[in-house]
């Protein structure tokens, strides 16, 4: 096989960090370019096992920075572009919208651009079910890629907006483009500003979990190596300008879901402290993945098999998010959860 130069954005995150581990060792025919501004949430530390192999490359930049990447495609002539850089916290985004707009909406048209000016033979564009909006409880209905676009949060809306440019790169100058749109991820290297690592590392600590609302909010939750596996799959078989919904039939609300971790960690219930709602808090999210499975796609964890595994990671990994609990991370939750 034909080397390949494959550029992915945000690879220092929780999914695209996972997700340049995947195809740095999966292909060692493909040149893998990790870009990445090293937000708050990037770090480099979990590349440790894969940053001197001869296929992978670290640029520290900004995808918003468009001199820088607009060159960056002339000298390296990228063949793939899978763009995961964003700001991906709903609650950043509820109290200070502005850089979701820049990154997410602003970073990914520089992207499309400079795609479009070095003529690339895919850009994936990871998306998120949230820009769906949200379901009620009714159990049989599910987000299906021909579901409206209605995101309610400034988050949602940011990434509804850069959909809506990759389509429009694709209708317009015929930009070979995939968005994919999975549901809630989880597994090793998530960031403890999110439900799953947050309940796990407080409830390691006997630490009060808080819980929005009445915890009856249900979300999808899909392993992040399925994930992966999704958009390996994608970026090598999706039909140009086609979306593709991704999500394992994962359905919980968050109250199982913290009842299960506590359960698995064998503490007690007590830990659970209900606190305010989150502002336009989405009642349910859940996916209908046929149009992936048809193109080949099934994942390997269900819930109880993937919480297990990244439980046993948590527990074998205290150096990588005690880091960054113990760090800017401790005024970010002061100010976040005042009740906890
Ligand atoms: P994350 O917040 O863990 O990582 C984002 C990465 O992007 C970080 O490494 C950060 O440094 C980098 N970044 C931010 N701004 C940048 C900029 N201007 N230039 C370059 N790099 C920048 O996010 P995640 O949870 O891994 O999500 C990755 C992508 O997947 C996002 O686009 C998100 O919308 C999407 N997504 C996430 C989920 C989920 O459950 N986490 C589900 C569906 C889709
Ligand atoms: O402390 C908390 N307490 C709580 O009850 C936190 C952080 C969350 N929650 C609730 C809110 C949600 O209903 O748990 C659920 C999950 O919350 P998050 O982990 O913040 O994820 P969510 O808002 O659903 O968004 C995630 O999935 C879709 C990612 O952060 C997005 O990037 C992705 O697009």
């Amino acid at each position: 096989m034909a080397r390949k130069k494959i550029l992915v954005t945000g690879g220092a995150g929780f999914i695209g960090g996972n997700f340049v581990q995947f195809i740095v060792n999966k292909y060692p025919n493909y040149d893998i370019y990790n870009l990445d501004l090293l937000t708050y949430a990037g770090d480099l530390t979990k590349h440790k096992q894969i940053e001197e192999k001869k296929n992978y490359t670290f640029i520290k930049a900004d995808i918003s920075d468009r001199k820088f990447i607009i060159e960056l495609f002339k000298k390296e002539e990228f063949d793939y572009v899978i763009h995961f850089a964003a700001e991906s916290h709903v609650d950043r985004s509820i109290k200070d919208p502005g850089i979701f707009i820049e990154t997410n909406v602003t970073g990914t048209q520089v992207l499309l651009d400079a795609s479009k000016e070095v003529g690339v033979t895919k850009f994936v564009h990871v998306s998120t079910d949230e820009v769906y909006g949200e379901l009620d409880f009714d159990p049989s209905t599910f987000f299906t890629e021909e579901t409206p676009i209605q995101p309610n949060s400034p988050y949602s809306a940011s990434k509804a907006s850069s959909d809506l440019l990759v389509r429009a790169y694709h209708e317009t100058y015929g930009l070979p483009v995939n968005i994919t749109r999975c549901s809630n991820n989880y597994g090793p290297y998530h960031f403890p500003e999110k439900l799953i690592p947050l309940t796990i590392s407080r409830v390691l600590n006997d630490q009060k979990v808080p819980v929005y609302g009445d915890g009856k909010n249900i979300r999808d939750w899909l392993h992040v190596i399925d994930h992966c596996a999704a958009i390996d799959l994608v970026m090598h078989k999706g039909e140009n300008g086609e979306v593709y919904n991704v999500g394992g039939h994962n359905e919980r609300t968050n109250l199982e879901v913290v009842q299960t971790i506590i359960k698995e960690l064998d503490k007690s219930d007590d830990l659970i402290e209900f606190v305010k709602d989150r502002l336009g808090h989405d009642k349910r999210y859940a996916i209908d993945p046929t149009k992936l499975e048809e193109l080949g796609w099934e994942p390997i964890y269900t819930f109880d098999t993937g919480i297990a595994q990244t439980i046993r990671w948590y527990l074998d990994n205290k150096e990588w998010w005690e880091q960054i609990i113990n760090g800017d991370y401790r005024d970010y939750f002061k100010a976040q959860y005042t009740t906890v």
